[in-house]
């Protein structure tokens, strides 16, 4: 096709026909962006996040782990899944555990994947690019900055991507591509004088704004970190076993945030609205039952016994909750342990 206006048109139409709701071209250069990852680097705000440094700057040069590549078509699909405003309520709910809303349904890797490949196969008899070349948080890529660049939103003060229209409840996708694409306008930030985001964060996690140590962040904590959770991080995680959304709940942006109309991102029954206790009583098999195809296995089964354990220690004590941790106390990990006598120890002063 020699005009490439009338290539992105398609490849555009094509994106929505597949389940997209948004795509936008930027190309490659994000020379800021590569010096504040760097910066945060050097800062150790990664953690233990160890792939985080391990590619030099292949996350902010597609060019240098794909070659060829001239542009960034990035692409994004709404997750959200609670009913609207519910997530304000579920996490004041301390008796029940909070799952971030991301990961209630499917692993989002694999289903955009799918359809991701579709996409790219009806774009690749255009293009010389050979081998992988599509990514949906699954290469060194900084996804956010080229989506901002793209048009598809600016990025926060807490650092997520927000879209005026659609709020910032949506992960990214991209594909490389050497076709020299027309590329859209960048978005333009509208946090303005708003520090909502970074009052609210439990964990006083957004250092400073567009900055966050993640080795303060709930998510990092209680997802990505594999040892224990500091003693001084325990109380502010309250009910939340798997990620946070709290940046995200209480930005006014979100007031315009879309419900997710993928099914695969319909929440699990069985991880909404549970019980600690439930959820904490569920054997290995019975976690692998529930949790297959989910981003919920990141953590493991220790990490979740883990998380559930500080969530338990943070409400107010029943003789169930407190005989539930008792109980479990010999069956898990030193590390484990040693969550649940913390546990016992906070419902013994309750
Ligand atoms: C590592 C990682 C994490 C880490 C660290 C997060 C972080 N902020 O870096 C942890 C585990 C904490 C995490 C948490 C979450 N994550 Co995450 N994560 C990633 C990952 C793999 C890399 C992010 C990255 O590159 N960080 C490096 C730092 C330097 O980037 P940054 O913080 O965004 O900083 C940018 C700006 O703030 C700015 N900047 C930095 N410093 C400064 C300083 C100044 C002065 C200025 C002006 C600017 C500036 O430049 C930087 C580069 O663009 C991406 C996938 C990917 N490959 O991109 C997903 C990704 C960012 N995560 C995602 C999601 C959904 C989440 C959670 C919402 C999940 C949850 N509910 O628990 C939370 C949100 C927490 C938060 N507020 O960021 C989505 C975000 C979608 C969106 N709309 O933005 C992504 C894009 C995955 C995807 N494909 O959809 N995540
Ligand atoms: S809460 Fe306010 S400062 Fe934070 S990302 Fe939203 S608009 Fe920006």
């Amino acid at each position: 096709m020699d005009n490439l206006n009338q290539l992105k048109s398609l490849i555009t139409q094509w994106s929505i026909e597949l389940g997209f709701d948004d795509i936008g071209i930027s190309d490659i250069n994000i020379q800021e962006d590569e010096h504040h990852l760097n910066d945060w680097l050097k800062n150790k705000y990664h953690g233990s996040m160890f792939y985080m440094e391990k590619h030099g700057n292949k996350r902010s040069r597609p060019d240098l782990l794909v070659n060829g590549t001239l542009r960034v078509i990035s692409l994004k699909v709404h997750y959200y899944s609670r009913e609207k405003y519910q997530a304000t309520k579920d996490i004041k709910n301390s008796k029940e555990a909070y799952i971030a809303n991301y990961a209630l349904g499917r692993d989002y890797h694999k289903t955009i994947k799918n359809k991701l490949r579709s996409l790219v196969s009806r774009i690749q008899k255009y293009s010389k690019i050979e081998g992988q070349n599509f990514f949906v948080d699954s290469a060194p890529v900084l996804e956010r900055a080229f989506a901002r660049d793209a048009g598809l939103g600016w990025i926060g003060k807490h650092t997520n991507l927000i879209n005026k229209d659609h709020g910032s409840w949506f992960f990214i996708a991209e594909i490389f591509t050497d076709l020299p694409l027309p590329i859209d306008i960048p978005s333009k930030n509208h946090c303005g004088t708003c520090d909502e985001c970074i009052k609210i964060c439990p964990t006083q996690a957004i250092v400073a704004p567009y900055q966050l140590d993640a080795r303060r962040c709930i998510s990092y904590l209680t997802i990505e970190n594999k040892d224990a959770i500091p003693v001084n991080m325990r109380k502010p995680i309250g009910n939340r076993i798997f990620g946070c959304d709290d940046c995200q709940i209480f930005c006014p942006w979100n007031k315009f945030a879309k419900q997710s109309i993928e099914k695969d991102f319909l929440p699990n029954k069985n991880l909404l609205n549970q019980p600690l206790e439930t959820l904490f009583k569920w054997s290995k098999t019975e976690w692998e039952n529930q949790t297959k195809g989910s981003a919920l296995r990141r953590a493991g089964y220790s990490g979740w016994l883990r998380n559930l354990a500080v969530a338990l220690g943070n409400t107010a004590t029943t003789k169930s909750s407190k005989n539930l941790l008792i109980s479990r106390l010999n069956d898990t990990s030193e590390m484990v342990k040693e969550h649940i006598e913390w546990a016992i120890g906070e419902q013994n002063q309750s």
